[in-house]
């Protein structure tokens, strides 16, 4: 079992479960937590036992933002050498589905993280916000990229050129996050969810996962095509079969592959 300094890992059943874990600093993000994250959620998108992963904080905060003091004293050849911060998007590359539970602050950094997950559960006392604008910079985890396709530009705006938070409730209703619960049911409810995607058949979760990204990366058409393909060749699965089958039959589908 790898030892891991700034965050705990898990596993319930098909579900594997990372708590990111420097309370002192409310969650912020530096490179041991990036290399820690990607290496625990990597193996878990490695483990055939694994079907869902879920990504939780604190109650105080799911991350409130990269480490600022880690990058105040960086000046612009260090940060390009670096690439700093690349390495997140081998998080947002898993192939496996990963549930956010999100309690507390999710800021900059954290948001964006959050955003990198496929779906988010929100305590009803969350707060979102991309501040970057607040500390003279601007977004850099994808927030200006990620926050417009999944808000908006009117929403997204407002967030990052005023640093404002948003509650849950208004995250919500802009479609930032995916369900509000009771604080103290956040990372029950992101478990169940991680659950019932993990009981289903791993090709179909996986696939549909890939899916509904490239959404956001292609033309309505290509996107399409790219859907249809994907429906096409889950026709040479077992578990189409076993999933009509048992439809037809009135009767819990029995996967193969999970
Ligand atoms: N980085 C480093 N330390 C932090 C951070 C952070 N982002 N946030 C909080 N901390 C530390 C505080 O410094 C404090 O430490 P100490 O006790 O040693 O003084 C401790 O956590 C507790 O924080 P507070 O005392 O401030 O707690 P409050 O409850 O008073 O306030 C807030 C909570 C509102 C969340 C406040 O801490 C805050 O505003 N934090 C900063 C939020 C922020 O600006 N986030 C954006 C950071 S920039 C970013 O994320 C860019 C991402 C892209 C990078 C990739 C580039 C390529």
């Amino acid at each position: 079992m790898t030892e891991y300094s700034t965050i705990l890992v898990s596993t319930s059943g098909r579900v594997g479960t990372i708590q990111l874990n420097r309370p002192k600093a409310l969650n912020a993000l530096n490179e041991t937590v990036m290399e820690e994250v990607i290496t625990a959620a990597t193996a878990f998108d490695a483990d055939p036992r694994i079907g869902a992963i879920v990504l939780t904080g604190s109650d105080k905060a799911f991350a409130a933002g990269a480490d600022i003091k880690q990058m105040a004293d960086m000046d612009y050849p260090a940060m390009y050498a670096a690439d700093f911060f690349q390495r997140w998007e081998d998080f947002a590359a898993l192939r496996t589905p990963v549930v956010a539970a999100v309690n507390g602050y999710a800021l900059g950094g954290g948001c964006e993280l959050a955003m990198m997950t496929d779906v988010i559960i929100a305590g009803e006392s969350a707060k979102f916000g991309q501040p970057e604008i607040n500390l003279g910079v601007i977004p850099g985890m994808g927030g200006s990229q990620r926050l417009a396709r999944s808000v908006g530009k009117a929403k997204t705006m407002d967030m990052v050129l005023t640093g404002r938070h948003i509650d849950a409730a208004e995250a919500e209703r802009i479609g930032l996050v995916s369900r509000v619960v009771a604080d103290d049911q956040t990372l029950a409810e992101a478990t169940k969810v991680a659950e019932t995607i993990a009981a289903k058949s791993k090709p179909a979760t996986q696939l549909a996962k890939e899916a509904v990204a490239s959404a956001f990366e292609t033309s309505l058409s290509q996107g399409l095509l790219f859907e249809r393909r994907i429906f096409h060749s889950l026709f040479s699965t077992e578990d189409q079969a076993e999933g009509m089958a048992a439809f037809a039959e009135k009767r819990e589908p029995q996967w193969k592959h999970r």
